[in-house]
């Protein structure tokens, strides 16, 4: 069993936990926007400068990105994306009727503008972006919003909670995975300057009861939220824990020719992921399985791309992914939690560098 994984969850104290559930046996209220849901949507509205009526809690990301598309209220269309994502992007899109279009990154791993405007000038089909931050990473915000007039612009958060927090696009989507920076077991967050979209959004994920639309269940539970209201009161210590052990590893790996943590600059990222870019595949395999050996556990986030997987190939493809291709065959993301020390990313750090020196 691996002693370092990838995604470990972050945790509160069992005995805060126990006694935050104590609230659900008093007041009988486990679900359907109860008195902690509340709280939690209360204490992230202040934690992203917003009033309450600018964000929406959600059971998950996925579900927040498609109930988004829902309640946007999109004519059939289709939807511009990454290919080098989680394929819940993908999911999403398609949950909510319209068509995904797989256009690639450049080298801030993120969409790249350029080719998003020629696909959009080449189809008139398109109805909504959706760039994706991945590891927390965010880029060509500005050009992006230009595009909102055209299209809707809708932000894949997933990655980047406590990172960028510029209010951009018409809606930001965050996780509260486990695995994720912020987690609540599992949850979401919707965030727009849109009060009207996210009451929508709020109706859709009780079934789009009182509207024209047809909802699903995506609320939050008591149980979820109640994770993540102690999670969020920890979160800036887990942050700051975080990003110092991302500084560790770019220490580790500063002076290895050619290999790069795709982070540069630690003030525009959250400390959620450590992606490792390798100089070829076969390193990356060698590196993959020596760590194994060793009890590190290393994950492909994002391999294969999703517009090779069997349920997304039938869909298109412009131009070409070149730069998705490359990165995802060489890039690996390494175990990061708050609790890691020096000496644990040295250790790491050694194994990999024996493996590839
Ligand atoms: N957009 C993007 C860009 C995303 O990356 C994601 C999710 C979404 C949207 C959708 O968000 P949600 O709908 O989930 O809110 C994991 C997560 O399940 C997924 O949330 C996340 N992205 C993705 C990047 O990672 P897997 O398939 O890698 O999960 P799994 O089961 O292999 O777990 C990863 C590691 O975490 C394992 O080594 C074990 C460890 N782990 C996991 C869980 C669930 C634990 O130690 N404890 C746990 O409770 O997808």
């Amino acid at each position: 069993m691996n002693k370092y994984i990838v995604g470990l969850p972050e945790v509160p104290e069992r005995k805060d936990l126990y006694e935050k559930l104590d609230s659900c046996f008093e007041s009988g209220w486990w679900s359907n926007f109860g008195p902690i849901v509340t709280e939690f949507e209360n204490e992230l509205s202040s934690f992203f400068s917003v009033d309450p009526s600018h964000i929406t809690t959600v059971a998950n990301a996925t579900l927040g990105l498609q109930l988004v598309l829902t309640a946007l209220n999109l004519k059939k269309g289709k939807v511009i994306l990454p290919s080098f994502t989680f394929l819940a992007t993908a999911c999403s899109v398609v949950q909510a009727g319209l068509t995904p279009v797989f256009v690639d990154i450049d080298s801030s791993l993120c969409l790249d503008p350029s080719l998003v405007l020629k696909c959009l000038e080449n189809d008139s089909d398109i109805v909504a972006v959706i760039p994706v931050d991945v590891y927390g990473r965010s880029a060509h915000v500005d050009v992006f919003e230009e595009m909102r007039g055209r299209v809707k612009v809708i932000y894949d958060c997933a990655h980047s909670f406590g990172g960028i927090s510029d209010p951009r696009g018409d809606a930001r989507i965050y996780s509260f995975h486990a695995t994720k920076i912020m987690g609540a077991g599992e949850g979401g967050a919707v965030v727009s300057h849109d009060p009207e979209l996210i009451s929508r959004v709020r109706s859709c994920s009780n079934f789009g009861l009182g509207t024209k639309f047809v909802g699903t269940n995506a609320k939050m539970s008591e149980l979820n939220a109640t994770l993540g209201v102690l999670n969020l009161r920890r979160f800036p210590e887990i942050r700051r824990k975080r990003k110092n052990v991302v500084q560790w590893y770019q220490d580790e790996f500063e002076e290895l020719d050619g290999v790069q943590i795709l982070l540069e600059d630690l003030s525009k990222v959250n400390g959620s992921y450590v992606p490792i870019l390798f100089r070829s595949e076969s390193e990356l395999i060698k590196v993959i399985r020596t760590a194994e050996e060793n009890g590190i556990q290393v994950k492909r986030y994002f391999h294969p791309l999703v517009s090779s997987m069997p349920a997304f190939e039938r869909f298109s493809v412009f131009g070409t992914l070149s730069m998705s291709e490359s990165i995802s065959s060489k890039v690996g993301c390494f175990p990061i939690h708050s609790s890691y020390s020096r000496e644990d990313i040295c250790f790491i750090s050694g194994v990999v560098k024996r493996s590839i020196l």
